[in-house]
């Protein structure tokens, strides 16, 4: 069966691979913490640690072969998407044996074996990215996606394609990952009326607010949008709120957040969520510490991997179009 007839209730066994999933993620940006204030990854950061529950309840509704476009802050959207975290680590520092061949680094990166058609650097991109995707999605009988902020729900490309998606009834899913900061300004500042859902009426689109550090009502959330869009029956927008944990970028200490805030939120880390859902599943603490170890030791071995591995040549290169 496909993943939109599935019950809304998981199998206790993927109750433990979502959880999984996330700390993926929350283990990588860990590492890419740690290697970025070693001065081993080139060019910037933005880390998505404590945004894991999105990429991963959004996939987990997805059929392989969909489409999914994400951001600068995409490392969770690549590893959600089935991007190899061994290939994903290596395009971090720069190596041959990266996803993009060490060409992309962190704000760039694009896996089409997976369905990522991109992760973008422009702010609201990724929504035009996944429209022009969900136009060919149409045709395939696929579903396209994208990932964005709450700054770019400010952005033309978000009024104009969720316009576009509507008239054309595509089949596409905008998630708008609201952390409430756009770098360092509070999103009610920047934002006119203040709430991004309602935004989706003026165009006639279905939309839902989802507490976007809860892994199983974003997938809930995202069955119902996906089944729509697979449906003929257009596209919706989910805005998850949810919450960053480290700063926007590189080395920002996130000054700018008041302390109550931000203890309110790691009070409510998707992965404490995640295992205190396991608990009421009647999942052993035993288990959740083999797939602790598990992912574990699949970080270290990317890490390893990745530190081994060979800078691209550029005398071995074939000349491009930028060639002189
Ligand atoms: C078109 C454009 N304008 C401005 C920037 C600079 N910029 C980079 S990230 C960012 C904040 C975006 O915030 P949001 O969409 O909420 O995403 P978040 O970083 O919170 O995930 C800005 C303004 C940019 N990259 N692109
Ligand atoms: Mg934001």
């Amino acid at each position: 069966m496909t993943v939109e007839q599935q019950p809304a209730t998981e199998a206790p066994a993927a109750y433990l691979e979502r959880y999984g999933q996330m700390l993926l993620i929350r283990l990588f940006e860990t590492e890419m913490q740690r290697l970025f204030l070693k001065g081993e990854v080139h060019g910037t950061t933005h880390l998505c640690a404590g945004q894991e529950a999105v990429p991963v309840g959004v996939c987990s509704a997805l059929e392989p072969d969909d489409y999914l476009a994400g951001t600068y802050r995409g490392h969770g959207h690549a590893l959600a998407k089935g991007t190899d975290p061994r290939s994903l680590l290596a395009e971090m520092l720069g190596r041959a044996t990266g996803v993009c061949g060490g060409r992309a680094g962190s704000m760039n990166v694009i896996d089409v074996a997976h369905g990522l058609v991109g992760c973008f650097g422009i702010v609201g991109g990724s929504i035009a990215a996944a429209t022009g995707a969900a136009v060919t999605a149409k045709r395939q009988g696929r579903v396209a996606v994208a990932m964005f902020g709450d700054g770019a729900t400010n952005q033309g490309y978000f009024h104009e394609c969720l316009n576009f998606a509507k008239v054309l009834a595509l089949p596409a899913v905008y998630v708008c990952e609201n952390n409430f900061y756009g770098e360092f300004t509070p999103m009610l500042k920047v934002t006119g009326g203040g709430d991004i859902t309602s935004r989706a009426a003026a165009y006639g689109i279905p939309a839902q607010t989802v507490d976007g550090n809860d892994v199983w009502a974003v997938r809930e959330a995202a069955l119902e949008a996906v089944q729509r869009a697979r449906q003929g029956r257009g596209p919706t927008l989910l805005e998850c709120q949810t919450y960053r944990h480290h700063g926007h970028s590189k080395a920002d200490p996130a000054k700018y957040r008041p302390p109550e805030e931000v203890e309110r939120w790691l009070a409510r880390d998707p992965l404490n969520v995640a295992k205190a859902r396991l608990a009421e599943q009647g999942i052993a603490e035993q288990e959740i510490a083999e797939v602790d170890d598990a992912i574990k030791a699949r970080i270290e071995d990317a890490v390893q991997a990745a530190l081994a591995a060979p800078y691209p040549d550029p005398a071995a290169e074939n000349p491009t179009e930028f060639a002189p």
